[in-house]
């Protein structure tokens, strides 16, 4: 019998993974994949509610499952598969449907931002975003969530839908917990502090993508918005964009903040900037190698997605089976 808790987690394959996602999800992920049963997906249904390019979204999806493994997330402990292989997600998303209000999808923040920045396609999907990673996390009976600051609004509704749905008829999904980190759960944009780091992001300056070759991290992080002053010291309201740094800095040096502001005291913004910069190029050198030699055996990588899809569905169905029971649907 599996005594382990079970938790669940995903990425939109919309472009190339920024270090945002690294240090608000996988880093998190590995810490977790050896105590608990994790599923973690790629979310290519919801990639679809921002318009993409076929090819690069099949291009993308590849390339983060080849990422995640070369991050280190092991296919052998955890489920790593498609969430499109798996019609669960679009079937209990349609049950959980009849549970949300269309009030509550129109107050979702980042509703409201995609919105606003794809004002010519503000289609159904981007509306419904958020019932469908409470499918998502629902059909796997998941515990614990762990994702980035940004997504903990979608994690209320989650919990709210999960426990509407129990009430009604009786126990039939676990309430969902977010993890949240405390250092890294949001990382900010290089170029704009008060912005979260995003892959989708119009100015590429401000994002440092796991594949930014060695140059371009560097370059970017030595463009980084600081603030005035000339301490380097861990202060998020006053000094966003050091703060920012640090927290990446202190991510991938593997320090604590004071570690790294005791590191950089009395140091100059210019090298300060600088050494992040060297040791996160440092750091995404090796997982790039990884990535490469994996996305050359795409066989391996096809195994690694049908094994996944197969257990992700077996329980994925087990929770629909009862869900359609429970609201009376005829079954044979
Ligand atoms: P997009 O720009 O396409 O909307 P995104 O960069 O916001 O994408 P998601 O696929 O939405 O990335 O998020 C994947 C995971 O990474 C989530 O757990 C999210 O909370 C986390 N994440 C994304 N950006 C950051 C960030 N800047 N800091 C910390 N965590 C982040
Ligand atoms: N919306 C998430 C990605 C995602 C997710 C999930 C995260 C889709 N389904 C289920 C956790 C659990 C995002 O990070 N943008």
């Amino acid at each position: 019998m599996d005594e382990k808790k079970t938790l669940y987690s995903a990425i939109q394959p919309t472009n190339n993974l920024t270090i945002g996602n690294y240090a608000g999800a996988i880093s998190n992920w590995l810490k977790l994949q050896d105590d608990y049963n994790c599923y973690f997906a790629i979310a290519d249904m919801h990639a679809i509610t921002v318009r993409q390019t076929p090819a690069e979204l099949r291009q993308k999806t590849l390339a983060t499952l080849a990422l995640y493994i070369a991050c280190g997330v092991d296919p052998q402990k955890c489920c790593l598969y498609i969430q499109s292989h798996v019609p669960a997600h679009a079937e209990l998303c349609w049950v959980l449907n009849t549970f949300t209000y269309v009030g509550e999808m129109e107050r979702m923040t980042q509703f409201k931002d995609k919105s606003a920045r794809h004002a010519e396609n503000v289609n159904m999907g981007l509306m419904d975003y958020p019932v469908l990673m409470a499918a998502d996390i629902l059909l796997y009976r998941a515990q614990y969530v762990p994702v980035g600051e940004d997504q903990r609004q979608h994690l209320e509704i989650a919990r709210d839908i999960a426990q509407r749905f129990n009430n009604i008829y009786s126990p039939t999904f676990t309430v969902p917990e977010g993890l949240f980190l405390k250092v890294g759960a949001k990382i900010n944009d290089l170029q704009d502090p008060a912005k979260k780091m995003s892959k989708s992001a119009e100015n590429p300056n401000g994002s440092i993508f796991l594949n930014d070759g060695k140059d371009a991290v560097i370059r970017k992080f030595k463009r980084a918005v600081t603030d005035s002053g000339a301490e380097v010291k861990y202060d998020p309201v006053n000094k966003p964009g050091v703060s920012n740094l640090l927290s990446i800095y202190s991510i991938f040096a593997k320090k604590s903040i004071e570690e790294a502001e005791a590191e950089f005291a009395g140091m100059g913004y210019g090298e300060f900037k600088l050494a992040v910069g060297e040791t996160v190029a440092d750091s995404l050198a090796p997982i790039q190698a990884e990535q490469a030699k994996l996305l050359a055996d795409v066989q391996y990588l096809n195994t690694v997605l049908k094994n996944g899809a197969e257990t992700a569905a077996r329980t994925a169905a087990k929770t629909l089976y009862k869900v359609h029971k429970k609201i009376g649907f005829y079954q044979i």
